[in-house]
């Protein structure tokens, strides 16, 4: 059967004469207005920017070349690995070829990634090593990401001359595959630095998936290590790395607009390698308007429990969130600029509890959770300013790893760079197969607007 390479390069010659065409044949057709409000208010709505593997459709949410979550969880291989998920290496392979790979197809890049990621380069390591152990997590991953540009395929050959414009894909994809597949030893050696004065808390294996990878290292699959605060029994391990499955599944890729997409492209036009563009974006996932949302709602469950008695106390919770709101605050959550129906990356990490009622039937802030997504939407509606009042992605996540003992918060946000690293890294790749040029959007000062006012 193919690996990725090879069908990648089955799809790309029509794929260039697509492009060929739209330029010389439709280069001239308008796309739609940008507006003065669209200018000085983040470019909402502007269709400017060329993004392949997802869409984002307001009513039905995301889709993965055309294919809804509900689709991705019948259509895409877990290759028998006990659980009930997708890999999202089977994901890798539908948003970089188009098409569902199939069981041998997710098995052979399974065990490609185990082995590209069996080390982490010496100097990386030193790095990430010396770093203070209370450095933010997303720091010491950035950091560990950009150390890595040291070995970048790419940037060696461009550097020595030795590539054509036409085959900077290939070690464009090389990069990013290394990359991704670095990400459990990555991640593992930061929560390492951050709970265990930098001692291992697993092991990494080449006959395991990619997830399986990162919940050892994460030190979840073998009970608890001394320094974390519950242990888990191999049921909980084993949901544990099919929830870890499901999130990192799903949260790929959002379209291209969004903040770590749009800064890994951005920075990745300027021929800046998949390792110094995927840090990039890190950077900008990092931001509590962004990647941190997660955190926000586990400290507001675990807050809201603290003020009422129970979670079946519906009006106690209503009054809690009048008092939030009364005093303009926002619930964390709730809300979304594209999305006008409930999440179903949220109605996704739901079903996961809800499948396993006995193992969330004490957790207090999990049935806060899932009681708060009837109750917010309608307290919202009431409320009559959020466009949309249903539970966004980040609602549930960060209380169900919360349930099986990740406690910091913080860190949260890196197991989300894992899974984002998928979407933007593809995208990176096409990007230079397609060979897009340096984005360079034009810029206006406050007379460049006026005089646009004037002309109206
Ligand atoms: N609670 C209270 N008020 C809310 C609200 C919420 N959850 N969501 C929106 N509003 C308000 C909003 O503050 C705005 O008020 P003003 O007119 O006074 O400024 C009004 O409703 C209209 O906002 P909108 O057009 O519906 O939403 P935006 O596109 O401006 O903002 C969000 C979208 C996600 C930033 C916003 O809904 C929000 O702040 N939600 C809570 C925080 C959150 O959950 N963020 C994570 C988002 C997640 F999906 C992600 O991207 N990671």
């Amino acid at each position: 059967s193919l690996t990725l390479k090879e069908a990648l390069e089955n799809v790309i010659p029509q794929k260039r004469d697509t492009v060929k065409e739209l330029k010389s044949t439709y280069g001239g057709t308008v796309v739609g207005p940008i507006t003065i409000s669209s200018v000085l208010g983040g470019m909402r709505g502007n269709q400017s920017m060329f993004w392949q593997g997802t869409s984002l459709d307001p009513e039905h949410g995301i889709r993965f070349q055309d294919l809804t979550i509900e689709q991705c969880q019948k259509r895409l291989p877990n290759t028998g690995i006990d659980g009930d998920n997708f890999l999202p290496e089977s994901m890798l392979w539908l948003l970089m070829t188009g098409s569902v790979p199939t069981f041998e197809q997710t098995g052979s890049l399974r065990r490609e990634l185990a082995i590209r990621g069996r080390k982490l380069p010496h100097y990386t390591e030193k790095v990430l090593l010396s770093l203070p152990k209370d450095m933010h997590p997303m720091t010491q991953l950035a950091i560990g990401l950009a150390s890595m540009n040291k070995g970048s395929i790419f940037a060696k050959n461009y550097q020595k001359g030795l590539i054509g414009k036409n085959d900077f894909w290939k070690d464009t994809l090389e990069d990013s595959l290394n990359l991704i597949a670095s990400l459990p030893l990555l991640t593992g050696r930061i929560y390492s630095n951050i709970t265990n004065e930098g001692h291992p808390l697993g092991e990494y294996s080449e006959h395991v998936d990619w997830c399986t990878n990162i919940c050892s290292l994460l030190g979840m699959t073998n009970g608890r290590s001394s320094s974390n605060t519950c242990n888990l029994n191999s049921q909980q391990s084993l949901d544990f790395i099919n929830l870890m499955r499901l999130y990192t599944g799903i949260h790929v890729d959002h379209e291209g607009g969004n903040v770590s997409a749009h800064t890994t492209h951005l920075v990745g036009s300027a021929l800046s390698d998949p390792y110094l563009s995927y840090s990039s974006g890190i950077m900008g996932l990092a931001g509590p308007l962004h990647g941190l949302a997660a955190q926000e709602v586990v400290r507001f469950l675990i807050e809201m429990n603290s003020n009422i008695s129970s979670t079946e106390q519906e009006e106690e919770i209503k009054n809690y969130l009048w008092k939030v709101l009364n005093s303009n605050r926002v619930i964390p959550g709730y809300g979304h600029a594209v999305l006008r129906k409930p999440d179903p990356r949220f109605t996704a990490m739901l079903e996961f509890a809800q499948k396993r009622p006995t193992e969330f039937k004490d957790d207090e802030n999990v049935l806060l959770m899932q009681k708060l997504s009837e109750i917010a939407p309608k307290v919202l509606l009431e409320h009559g300013k959020s466009k949309n009042p249903f539970p966004n992605v980040d609602s549930a996540s960060g209380i169900l790893f919360y349930h099986y003992g990740i406690r910091e918060l913080l860190f949260f946000t890196v197991i989300f760079g894992c899974s984002r690293a998928i979407g933007p890294l593809t995208q990176l790749v096409w990007d230079r197969i397609l060979g897009l040029p340096i984005e360079r959007p034009k810029s206006l000062n406050f007379e460049g607007l006026k005089a646009l006012t004037n002309n109206d």
